[in-house]
């Protein structure tokens, strides 16, 4: 049984992930959920991660509240694309649940100590990381690997060379470069060059099931979004394909070994996360369509309601 902390700025892509992640109970031991400000802001993410958890009767997990910022700057909220709920304005009730009382930083440093090996899943900024990090030097002792979710080689979503995740703060990123442990990051390039059409989603996950029902309320604000600017009802998703490559390696068809750095400079370059000669990071270069399908099938199976 892996044992995971998932890191969120949920965000609709961030909840299909989470919802992958329980579909794999039996591999995958979710120690805590922290969140932070990215697609939306940290409080709302933090409703936005205790509404899922609560909808498949997941109480059991415990959600930490982290960063409200990036180190340096503070940055414009995440795209439109989210709703101004960040989960795409879906009618999903609300948890009377509340967060735990310590920070994510904090959480990340006392649950990767007391399990003594954890893995990371970061599917937002790297903030919450760069600050435990600094909080705790030891705490890389700890980390068995992340899997970040950020990047471009290529081409980026803000500029022409940064993408979201690691140009809102790329100081935090440099700091977990710079801490040398393990990372497999899934950058922006092979995500967009899979863009999944509505009716692919239709064809594996069952709008009857409770999970599916979720599902396909969270894609419809981002579908529709796509359609008015692209005329295509499709999306992509760079979270739930990160998820899907640490659940399942076999996702992964072309990777990369790579050191990197990112441009802290305040230039057009800013933000952009630039490949280094070096082997320190594996970067994913293109992933199975079809192996990530089946690993998205698993959602029909959620359950709701009570748990024990
Ligand atoms: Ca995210």
């Amino acid at each position: 049984m892996r044992k995971v902390i998932i890191d969120t700025d949920a965000g609709i892509d961030d909840a299909i992930a989470i919802m992958i992640a329980l579909s794999y109970e039996d591999d995958l031991e979710i120690k805590g959920i922290t969140t932070l400000t990215g697609n939306t802001y940290v409080d709302q993410v933090t409703k936005n991660v205790l509404r899922i958890l609560d909808y498949f009767g997941r109480e059991d997990i415990k959600v930490y509240k982290g960063a409200s910022k990036s180190l340096v700057h503070n940055f414009t909220r995440g795209a439109k694309i989210h709703g101004s709920d960040g989960l795409g304005e879906i009618d999903l009730k609300y948890s009377s649940r509340k967060e735990e009382e310590i920070p994510a930083p904090q959480a990340i440093y006392k649950i990767a100590k007391e399990e003594g090996k954890i893995d990371l899943i970061a599917l937002g900024p790297l903030t919450n990381i760069s600050i435990a990090l600094n909080l705790y030097p030891d705490l890389k002792n700890y980390i068995n690997q992340i899997y970040s979710m950020g990047g471009a080689i290529e081409r980026g979503n803000v500029t022409r060379f940064a993408e979201f995740n690691f140009y809102v703060d790329p100081e935090a990123v440099q700091s977990v470069i710079e801490s040398k442990i393990k990372m497999t990051i899934v950058p922006w390039d092979p995500i967009i060059k899979n863009v999944f059409l509505e009716e692919e989603f239709k064809k594996v996950v069952d709008a009857n099931t409770h999970g599916g029902r979720l599902f396909f309320s969270l894609i419809n604000y981002p579908i529709s979004y796509f359609e008015s600017r692209l005329g295509i009802r499709g999306m992509s998703l760079p979270d739930p394909i990160t998820t899907s490559c640490y659940i399942d390696e076999e996702v992964i068809k072309e990777k990369r070994k790579s050191n990197l750095q990112m441009e802290l400079n305040y230039t057009t370059l800013r933000g952009a996360s630039v490949l280094q000669e070096g082997e320190d990071f594996e970067i994913v270069t293109d992933f199975y369509k079809d192996r990530f399908f089946k690993i998205l099938e698993k959602i029909n199976f959620l359950k709701g309601g009570e748990r024990v």
